[in-house]
């Protein structure tokens, strides 16, 4: 599923973000920056031992923020890691660390020149964060961006999982017609 937003387009695939040609990939990291299971370990499988190399230099993350690798052996020449909100029960500004997640990865590209984007649903594994909810902010959080900046021409959305991907389209539908 495609749309154009201003100048740029949002896609959400079914797929692996280790495979992807997007410029940038996007890690769900920890704060630690030193790898974990999940998309973690599946990046730093395919990319190799340079992004911990670099992660170890840099030494850490805070929640909702982000940091910039190579990418290894990956396709993507850059991994940005950032590290979403572990879900406890919404009142601990988890919907407001996620979105910062999403934000803060998407500046983070803009400075440094990058034009595609892929990123995984953040937060949605083991950190346990509802589905539903953190695709509306995965959605809402890049349409803006896609609407206020012209930098960055496409941010893909990479679902592992049909079903993900199934409620990811549901939503954005659900966000357009409203
Ligand atoms: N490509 C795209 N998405 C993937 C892939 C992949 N290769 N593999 C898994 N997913 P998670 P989190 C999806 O647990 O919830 C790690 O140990 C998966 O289906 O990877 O942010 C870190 O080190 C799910 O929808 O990330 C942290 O400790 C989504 O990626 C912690 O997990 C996110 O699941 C971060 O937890």
């Amino acid at each position: 599923m495609e749309i154009k937003i201003n100048k740029g387009i949002l896609s959400l695939v079914e797929g692996d973000i280790t495979k992807q040609d997007t410029e940038a990939v996007v890690n769900a990291a920890n704060k630690s920056l030193r790898g974990g299971g999940g998309v973690d370990g599946a990046i730093h499988r395919a990319g190799g031992p340079r992004i911990l190399e670099e992660c170890l230099k840099i030494g850490g993350c805070e929640t909702g923020e982000a940091v910039i690798t190579a990418g290894g052996n990956l396709k993507a020449k850059y991994v940005i890691h950032t590290v979403g909100p572990i879900y406890r029960d919404g009142l601990y500004d988890e919907a407001k660390l996620l979105r910062n997640a999403y934000q803060n990865s998407l500046k983070l590209a803009s400075s440094k020149g990058i034009k595609s984007i892929a990123f995984p649903s953040i937060s949605t594994g083991a950190y346990g964060y509802p589905l539903e909810d953190a695709a509306e902010i995965a959605l809402k959080t890049t349409i803006v961006y896609l609407q206020t900046h012209t930098e960055i021409g496409l941010i893909r959305v990479v679902l592992f999982v049909q079903k993900t991907y199934e409620v990811y389209g549901k939503v954005l539908k659900r966000l357009l017609e409203s």
